[in-house]
């Protein structure tokens, strides 16, 4: 990682955020935030920070709020908080640490050891942001793995019922694989898998959707919001997509080139379905598209 780790400085007093900043600036980069509610959208935009320094009396949203409601969203629950302020009683700095704060640093405060105990946090995170990545994105694709495709989908299904929208699921695998890895060796079929998971990932372009590494050569699709009409166009479109790879497979008896069957199953909002049943019939539809021939959408 070689950018620069974010800091957001959130205190109602400009002249407290620029003391931060000019310690700072040369190893961070600094965002700041005048009230809580500024606090929050950065906390929640695209580019989070990795720790936030946290004044706690402010107007209208004070620094416990605030933090309260940032340990609530799961969004926002694993940016380190660290307070910062003039509250220096044994009780003020419980209820920091009660509300999930990770350091307590009293004002007026030595800008050397401000700066070392934000290395430390910062390093934590980097650590615990690294562990997060390798238990949930698979090595050899770098897109999810099946851990964070049972997550997500049992996650998106409660959403499903509660919105009471539709939710898809398509499952493929790629055709006679096993004579792939056969005729052209593992390295291969390893870039071939690489390739596949790309032009996957490449064809959705919901933010919500996800494609995960289900299995070996085995890939689900996670489409919420979406019904069986959708997800059958979408496993057309990833079908002709990994066609139009043209990665040559002369061990095929199904085209000359890498092909991949596919099954859809779609849930209902008023029929209660397990995850593992919007599986199981995803599963069922692929069984169907490798019976009929492979390299083929059934749903
Ligand atoms: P079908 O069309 O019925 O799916 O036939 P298939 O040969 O693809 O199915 P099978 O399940 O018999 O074989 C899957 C193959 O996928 C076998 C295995 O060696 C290969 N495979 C699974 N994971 C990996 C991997 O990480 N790398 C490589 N190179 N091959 C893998
Ligand atoms: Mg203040
Ligand atoms: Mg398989
Ligand atoms: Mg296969």
């Amino acid at each position: 990682m070689d950018d620069f780790s974010r800091i957001l400085i959130v205190d109602d007093e400009r002249q407290n955020i620029k003391v931060l900043k000019d310690f700072l600036r040369d190893d961070y980069k600094i965002m700041a935030a005048k009230t809580g509610e500024q606090a929050l959208e950065a906390a929640r935009s695209e580019h989070p920070p990795d720790l936030i320094l946290l004044d706690i009396v402010m107007p209208e949203m004070d620094g416990y709020d605030l933090c309260r409601i940032l340990k609530e969203d799961e969004k926002t629950m694993h940016i380190p908080i660290i307070f910062v302020t003039g509250l220096g009683s044994t009780n003020d700095e419980a209820k920091g640490f009660e509300l999930g704060a990770v350091d307590y640093i009293t004002k007026p405060f030595r800008p050397v050891i401000v700066k070392a105990r934000i290395k430390t946090h910062i390093q934590l995170k980097r650590k615990s942001d690294l562990l997060d990545r390798l238990a949930s994105i698979d090595g050899l694709t770098e897109i999810p793995n099946r851990r964070s495709f049972n997550a997500v989908l049992e996650r998106e299904i409660r959403r499903a019922y509660r919105s009471g929208s539709s939710i898809s699921l398509i499952l493929l695998d790629i055709d006679l694989f096993k004579k792939y890895n056969d005729y052209y060796g593992h390295a291969a079929g390893d870039t071939c898998l690489r390739r596949v998971a790309k032009s996957i990932d490449r064809i959705l372009n919901r933010a919500s959707d996800i494609a995960a590494r289900y299995g070996g050569e085995e890939f689900g699709v996670i489409l919420p919001d979406t019904d069986l009409e959708g997800a059958l166009h979408v496993a057309e479109t990833i079908r002709e997509a990994v066609a139009s790879l043209n990665i040559e497979h002369a061990a095929s008896s199904v085209a000359d080139m890498v092909s991949v069957s596919l099954g859809a199953a779609s849930l209902q909002p008023d029929v209660k379905t397990a995850p593992l049943d919007l599986i199981n019939a995803a599963d069922a539809a692929l069984y169907q598209a490798k019976d009929s021939g492979r390299n083929k959408v059934c749903g």
